[in-house]
């Protein structure tokens, strides 16, 4: 026996053990914690940029940034920029932007709802008309976290629904750019870029500087200063979902490698100390394989500490004692991505309520979804699919209500509204509606 096979990487539970609950509560319980000391300084930036724009812009990227300029067209991109950050690229990078950017835009075409309105016997027309954002700002991460894979996946979606002008601001500190961002926000089709981050950037999208437009909607994801500062501005203007660690929860049959399942689990235990890898299964053996897998596998990761430390603070191997146990846990458990690795994976899917995406069957590795296989890869996290849906078109549209009376209608119409405005004591309403009506 070597040595790695003896150490324990991963907890293994069982459903059927006492103090199953308790162990499963704790694996599930994360909260991003925003201390009063970083709302306090978020406050600070906020209030900086909303009052001095470009000069409190400046000033804080020098601090955080630790970038020295003296206007903000130094902190400013164009288009040429990101033509030749696009051109620099290797052919096989801009054929992979290409291939994935080319099925992200073909999925979100399917998901574009249309306006539509009805009419009514006497001529009423009713309807809801579907109208896009006028200006979206997508805030990307500088250093560990920056995908060029969230640039698109936050700017397509906005791109179908039809969005005029997207901006989008990446934090460059030292002043180091990152060309792949660079080149996935020219393949996406962003507009312009400023090289600003943390709390300041999301406040100049949010209030607008001389040269930051003031957006509609802010997008994408962030650490806690970008979180808070995202919370905080939400009513002035709209928000997409705030991300918790990425997590990954597979049901196994039994059949797969158990070399692909370890695989899987590492694939999204590898973003953060704070992820969540999970395996359900039915089969003890299998289970027993797989942590072998994990054991033997996770010394060749390039990420191997982050890895292990995500699977000891809150991986699991789980023994349920049925396949609908399995499909129980994980409505219960709502994962940000579900691996269904089982043989009918459309038999389980049926019955899976909560979970931001699906992976059926043995082949779908849930990177595939991460990259390129075409839906969003900004998911709800932390059991939030409970109320919440992937990152899409409809986030980047709003509806008006539609109302055409007729003659006929506004006389019909009138009578009711009358005698509702008139128990609320609302006579204005009341005339307003009753003068419309028509006596026969
Ligand atoms: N799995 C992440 C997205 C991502 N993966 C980006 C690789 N790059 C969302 O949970
Ligand atoms: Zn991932």
């Amino acid at each position: 026996e070597s040595a790695v096979s003896t150490e324990q990487v991963i907890r293994r539970l069982d459903a059927g053990q006492q103090d199953f609950e308790q162990c499963l509560d704790a694996l599930l319980d994360w909260e991003s914690v925003s201390s009063a000391e970083v709302q306090r300084s978020v406050d600070d930036i906020l209030d900086a940029v909303r009052r001095r724009g470009d000069a409190a812009l400046i000033e804080l990227t020098q601090r955080f940034d630790r970038l020295a300029v003296e206007s903000m067209t130094q902190l400013t991109l164009g288009a040429a920029r990101l033509e030749a950050a696009w051109q620099a690229l290797p052919v096989e990078q801009r054929e992979a932007l290409t291939v994935a950017a080319d099925r992200i835009r073909a999925y979100h075409e399917h998901q574009k709802p249309g306006s539509w309105s009805f009419e009514e016997a006497d001529g009423t027309l009713l309807g809801q008309q579907v109208t896009p954002l006028d200006r979206v700002g997508v805030y990307v991460p500088g250093g560990k976290a920056a995908y060029p894979s969230s640039v698109l996946m936050n700017v397509i979606p906005a791109k179908v629904a039809g969005v005029a002008d997207i901006v989008m601001v990446v934090p460059t500190p030292d002043g180091v750019v990152n060309d792949l961002v660079l080149a996935a926000a020219r393949a996406a089709g962003v507009d312009r870029v400023f090289t600003i981050g943390g709390a300041q950037a999301v406040a100049a999208l949010a209030f607008g500087t001389d040269t930051v437009p003031a957006v509609d909607k802010i997008v994408g994801p962030g650490n806690i200063y970008v979180a808070t500062a995202k919370r905080a501005v939400f009513g002035r203007v709209g928000i997409d979902m705030i991300a918790g660690p990425s997590e990954i929860l597979i049901i196994s049959d039994g059949d797969t490698d158990p070399d692909w399942l370890a695989m899987d689990l590492f694939s999204q235990a590898e973003h953060d100390e704070d992820a969540q890898a999970i395996l359900i299964s039915w089969d003890d053996a299998h289970l027993a394989a797989v942590e072998e897998s994990i054991a033997r596998l996770l010394p060749t990761l390039e990420r191997a500490d982050i890895v292990r430390e995500s699977l000891s603070r809150r991986g699991a191997l789980i023994h349920v004692g049925s396949e609908a146990q399995a499909v129980a846990l994980a409505n219960r458990i709502a994962p940000e991505h579900l691996e269904l690795s089982v043989a009918e994976p459309q038999r389980l899917a049926e019955q899976v309520r909560h979970a931001g995406a699906i992976f059926m069957g043995r082949y779908t590795a849930e990177a595939l979804g991460d990259y390129c296989a075409g839906p969003n890869h900004v998911l709800p996290t932390s059991g939030t699919a409970r109320f919440s849906s992937p990152l899409g078109v409809y986030d980047f549209q709003k509806r008006s209500s539609l109302i055409q009376c007729s003659p006929q209608g506004a006389s019909t119409l009138g009578r009711t509204a009358s005698v509702l405005a008139r128990g609320e004591s609302l006579t204005a309403h009341a005339r307003s509606a009753e003068s419309r009506i028509r006596e026969e």
